[in-house]
């Protein structure tokens, strides 16, 4: 059998497989059973394909050039399962995305400026804009830079990432409930959608103090029982529907920062914890916590105007320029940009497992 072309790449804190999308099947259910091949789902393991064995490590990126003249590519963000056979496109991806502006330029997608390249993406999967800037000295992709972003080891160059359009992505508003806080299964929640539907629940309400590792609350059945549960409630008031096989919405569980940062955070994507977070998931967790009357307003250490909202996680801190604002149909995100990094791991042809 042939190679398919792809690329492997480390986006922000997460490692994808790139693909262009005329390198894959056109029919969705042909390229979905390709794609588990490749990563080498379903195993726990991931043994016999490309994936690392997490959800954060069994990610696709699919780019294509745009039609619609206000974008230069769009991206399309695949998650696959693990340890079980599914893939979907009802979630986005912020930090796969860090690396499509770079694979857009390597594929001849974009034209390389020197020193650096603006690329214009729409996400496919809600719609909304994302303007990401890559370093091109002498028109081609400089991935060494000095920018060290928690969760990921030493420095790469900077990708700025501006987004345009996140309130609602998926749900038709920034707070898709109507209400800036909710009650589910006895606990107060807010649900908001930035990027990425979120539920935000304070982690004293919940027994835990926030600080636990990811590995602590993972084997915390009573812990994961009852915030599955408030995510199936909350689900369904998001508009969402039943989000039982669905990867969104993410629990964000809040509680006061520790190391300097403005709020700490664990992220459950939504069965696995996240070893940091999300691009998304953190633009959706500030943007669902400067508004009082939100359940961890009051928990965040607020920074002074015009500083980055640092949020904690398990790995360290991620600084997210976020803000929003009052608006006639309920609440608008006035900001919503963040800093990632991404670097070309391997660029080649992978070889899928055959059909069992
Ligand atoms: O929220 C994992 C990741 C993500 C999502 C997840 C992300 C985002 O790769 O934009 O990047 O929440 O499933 O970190």
């Amino acid at each position: 059998m042939n190679g398919v072309p792809c690329m492997l790449m480390r986006g922000g804190t997460s490692k994808g497989a790139y693909f262009l999308e005329d390198d894959l099947p056109a029919d969705p259910a042909e390229r979905d059973d390709l794609l588990l091949r490749v990563m080498g789902t379903p195993d726990p393991r991931q043994i016999d394909g490309l994936g690392g064995a997490h959800p954060l490590t069994s990610k696709v990126g699919i780019v294509s050039p745009s039609a619609d003249g206000d974008t230069d590519v769009d991206y399309l963000f695949l998650q696959l399962g693990v340890d079980e056979a599914f893939v979907t496109d009802r979630q986005n991806c912020g930090n796969i995305l860090a690396g499509v502006a770079p694979f857009a330029i390597e594929r001849g997608l974009v034209p390389a400026a020197d020193p650096t390249t603006p690329v214009r993406i729409r996400m496919r999967n809600t719609g909304s804009v994302c303007t990401a800037t890559v370093a091109t000295p002498g028109a081609r992709v400089d991935y060494d830079g000095d920018l060290a972003i928690d969760g990921v080891p030493g420095t790469a160059a900077a990708i700025p990432l501006d987004f345009e359009g996140v309130a609602g992505s998926s749900t038709g508003a920034l707070f898709p409930t109507g209400n800036l806080a909710d009650v589910f299964d006895g606990v107060p929640a807010t649900c908001v959608d930035a990027g990425m539907p979120t539920v935000i629940l304070r982690a004293s309400d919940l027994g835990v103090t926030g600080r636990e590792s990811p590995e602590e609350l993972e084997v915390d059945t009573a812990l994961t029982e009852r915030i599955e549960r408030i995510r199936l409630a909350a689900g369904h008031a998001m508009g969402l529907g039943d989000v039982a096989g669905a990867t969104t919405p993410k629990m964000v569980l809040a509680s006061a920062p520790v190391m300097g940062g403005v709020v700490a955070t664990r992220s459950f994507i939504p069965h696995r914890v996240h070893t940091s977070i999300g691009v998304l998931g953190a633009i959706s967790a500030a943007a669902g916590m400067i508004p009082a009357g939100t359940v961890a307003h009051d928990l965040v250490a607020f920074p002074a105007p015009g500083d980055p909202f640092a949020i904690e996680h398990p790995t360290g801190r991620f600084a997210v320029d976020v803000d929003v604002a009052p608006a006639p149909d309920g609440w608008a995100v006035t900001r919503a940009a963040a800093l990632r990094t991404a670097r070309k791991i391997f660029d080649g042809a992978i070889f899928p497992r055959p059909r069992t």
